[in-house]
């Protein structure tokens, strides 16, 4: 990234501290936000729910932007991450998707073998997606500088799982079939969705988004060899192409056992879940990257004191330098506001008694 780019975002912003770790610079204290922070269990969210359904929300700037910087207003989050969903893109890409309320996502029409790779393009994004790009525009405009906008995509190997499987899964056992089975294919599928990937996300960072993240939820489920082939490789391509224009995280659940060769990326930063300690994280990615977790989501519904002593263990053993507080994975919609408040405030307060 250029410096100039740099120095115009640190005018700009009046909280920078994402930014900051991000590139490994030492910071005051050590920023935190929320996966899946915007929606879910926010009331003033219920309520926009009942109005309208999942792809207007999303298709909506105006909505889109107030759910984005709701959890910024009403949490104190460092960094705000635009409401969409990574199922848009399957769907740009010419694939019918339909989110089914207390289901979760559908897409009645799947991908299951060559012939069917003909229902689908690589879309003109500018044209298809425009709206997210609207909305990030938007919520830009409102933030006024505040906090950092994310923007983010799912990864390739995520996607394809949704587009084979045709709906959410445990074990993704019909993607993964289709890869092992039908591996020209499952590659000729992950290069589309990854040129896709690659001419949204740099349209998220001339829209507005300060950092991209990655989604690779389904990463876990493959073994080291499988995940390189069908999941890393791709991942790279992506980080490759976007890291001199944007900063870039990479959050691949469940894929501990590569942090090196994802370090090794180029990415800013990494995402880890709660199944591995921070030192061997550290360990593992080298110190060159910057880690962001790993709250276990589950546990922001202990009571108060509890979340509060397990936070500040959890940001002693990250050390205070290149981390980014976080949960491992998505915050549960059944947790009380007060309770993600805690999570927030403990970070923003350990770092203030210069506890590290
Ligand atoms: O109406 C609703 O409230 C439905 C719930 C919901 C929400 C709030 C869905 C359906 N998507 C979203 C928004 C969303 N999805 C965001 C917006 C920003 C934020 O919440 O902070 C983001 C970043 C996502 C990303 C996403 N969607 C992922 C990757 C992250 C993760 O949690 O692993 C995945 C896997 C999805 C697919 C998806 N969309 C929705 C659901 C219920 C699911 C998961 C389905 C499954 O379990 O397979």
């Amino acid at each position: 990234m250029s410096e100039a780019h740099c120095q115009q975002q640190r005018i700009m912003l009046q909280n920078d501290l994402l930014l900051r770790t991000l590139r490994g610079e030492q910071t005051e204290r050590t920023p935190v936000w929320m996966m899946r922070q915007a929606g879910r269990y926010l009331p003033d969210y219920m309520k926009l729910k009942e109005k309208y359904s999942f792809f207007e929300r999303c298709q909506t700037p105006e909505l889109a932007a107030e759910i984005t910087i709701q959890p910024v207003e009403q949490v104190g989050v460092d960094a705000a991450i635009l409401f969409s969903d990574i199922l848009v893109v399957p769907q740009a890409m010419g694939l019918e998707v339909q989110m089914v309320e207390g289901k979760g996502p559908l897409l009645p029409d799947p991908i299951k073998n060559g012939t069917d790779l003909q229902r689908i393009q690589v879309p003109d994004v500018h044209e298809k997606l425009r709206y997210v790009f609207d909305a990030l525009q938007l919520t830009k405009k409102e933030l006024n500088g505040r906090v950092p906008l994310i923007g983010f995509a799912g990864a390739p190997w995520t996607i394809l799982c949704y587009m084979v499987q045709g709906k959410g899964s445990k074990t993704f056992d019909e993607a993964k079939i289709f890869c092992y089975t039908q591996p020209d294919t499952a590659h000729r599928l992950l290069q589309m969705i990854t040129d896709t990937t690659i001419a949204y996300l740099k349209a998220q960072a001339k829209a507005g988004a300060d950092v991209i993240q990655l989604f690779d939820s389904w990463g876990g489920l493959l073994g080291p060899d499988d995940f390189e082939n069908f999941s890393l490789q791709y991942m790279r391509q992506i980080v490759q192409a976007l890291k001199e224009e944007v900063l870039t995280i990479i959050f691949a659940k469940g894929a501990w056992h590569s942090l090196q060769p994802m370090a090794a990326t180029g990415a800013h930063g990494l995402g880890i879940d709660w199944c591995i300690t921070p030192a061997m994280a550290r360990q593992l990615a080298g110190d060159k990257v910057t880690l962001q977790g790993n709250y276990d989501p589950a546990k922001l519904l202990s009571p108060v004191p509890v979340i509060r002593k397990e936070v500040l263990q959890m940001l002693r053993e990250f050390g205070g330098h290149r981390h980014i507080a976080n949960l491992g994975h998505g915050i549960l919609p059944n947790v009380p506001v007060d309770h993600a408040r805690a999570f927030v405030d403990t970070v923003k307060e350990f770092s203030m008694v210069g506890s590290h």
